[in-house]
C-alpha cells in the first residue's frame, strides 16, 4: 500500500485542478474559432467534414476516390492534417484537388485556428466542399470542434470490433461511420454486424456505410451523402433563404 502525506496530496489535488482548468482554457479557446470557421462556412454555403480515425483506416485513399468521382462537378479542396510529412497533401494534388497540409509536430489533432488559417489560404469558392483529414488518431480529435459540419469516423475492418467501446468518445462525436476495407472481410474474421452493434451502443444516431475505398464498393452511398450535405449548405446560406 501507498501512503502519502496530507501536503503531498494536497500539492497533487492543487495541479490536477490546475490541468483541468488549462484543458478548459483550451477547449473554449478552440470553441471560439470553431464558431468563426462555423459562420464563414455557413455564409458561403461551404460543406465541411472532419475525417477521423486512428491511423492507417484509409482517410486519405478515400479522399482520392471522392475526389475523382466528384471533382468535374463539385468544387472542392482539402485541409490535410499530420504530424510531420507532406505526404498526403501530394498525393490529394496529384488527384486534382487544392490541399493544405498542417503539420501539427507533437500535437495529436488540428485545431480550429490553425484550419481557420488554413481556409483563408485556400480562398474556397462559395458553395463548395472542404474535407478535412485530421492526425490518424481514435482520441484527441473527438474533442476538438473545427467548425465543420459533421465528423466522420472511419473504422477499417482489420482494427478489431471492439474499437467503438475501446474509444467512444470519437464515436460519440461522429454523425456517420464509413466501414473501410471491406473488401478484407473474406480473410478476417471481424464481424461487421457487431462492430456497428458496438458503435450504435455508443451513439444510437450513428449512420453507417460500409465501404472498400479500394474495389469502390459502398461509394455510391457515400458520393450522395456528401452531395445531399452540399446541397443543404448551400440551400441554408443566408441569401438563399432571403431569395
Ligand atoms: N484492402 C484495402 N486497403 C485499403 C483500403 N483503403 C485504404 N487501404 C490501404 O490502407 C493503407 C493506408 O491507407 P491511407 O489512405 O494512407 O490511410 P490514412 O488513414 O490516410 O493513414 P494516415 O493518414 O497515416 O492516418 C494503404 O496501404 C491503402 O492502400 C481499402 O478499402 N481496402
Ligand atoms: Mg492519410
Amino acid at each position: 500500500m501507498h501512503f502519502r502525506s496530507r501536503e503531498a496530496k494536497a500539492e497533487t489535488d492543487v495541479s490536477t485542478l490546475r490541468i483541468v482548468k488549462l484543458e478548459q482554457d483550451l477547449l473554449a479557446k478552440n470553441n471560439g474559432y470553431a464558431e468563426a470557421n462555423r459562420r464563414y462556412l455557413s455564409a458561403h454555403g461551404i460543406f465541411a467534414l472532419n475525417l477521423v480515425s486512428s491511423p492507417g483506416s484509409g482517410k486519405t485513399t478515400l479522399l482520392v476516390k471522392t475526389i475523382a468521382a466528384l471533382n468535374e462537378t463539385q468544387p472542392l479542396a482539402v485541409i490535410e492534417g499530420d504530424q510531420q510529412t507532406e505526404n498526403d497533401a501530394a498525393r490529394i494534388r496529384a488527384a486534382g484537388a487544392p490541399a493544405i497540409q498542417i503539420n501539427t509536430g507533437k500535437g495529436c489533432h488540428l485545431d480550429a485556428q490553425m484550419v481557420g488559417q488554413a481556409m483563408q489560404q485556400l480562398g474556397l469558392p462559395n458553395d463548395s466542399l472542404l474535407l478535412i483529414e485530421n492526425v490518424g488518431n481514435l482520441v484527441c480529435p473527438a474533442s476538438f470542434d473545427l467548425g465543420e459540419a459533421h465528423k466522420v469516423v472511419i473504422l477499417s475492418v482489420t482494427e478489431g470490433e471492439d474499437k467503438p467501446l475501446k474509444y467512444p468518445d470519437m464515436f460519440r462525436a461522429a454523425d456517420l461511420m464509413l466501414l473501410n476495407k471491406c473488401d478484407l472481410l473474406p480473410h478476417l474474421e471481424f464481424d461487421a454486424d457487431l462492430a456497428i452493434e458496438y458503435a450504435r451502443r455508443i451513439n444510437p444516431r450513428l449512420q453507417v456505410i460500409r465501404i472498400s475505398a479500394t474495389s469502390g464498393a459502398g461509394m455510391p452511398e457515400w458520393l450522395e451523402w456528401i452531395k445531399d450535405g452540399c446541397r443543404n449548405a448551400v440551400a441554408a446560406k443566408p441569401e438563399a433563404s432571403l431569395g
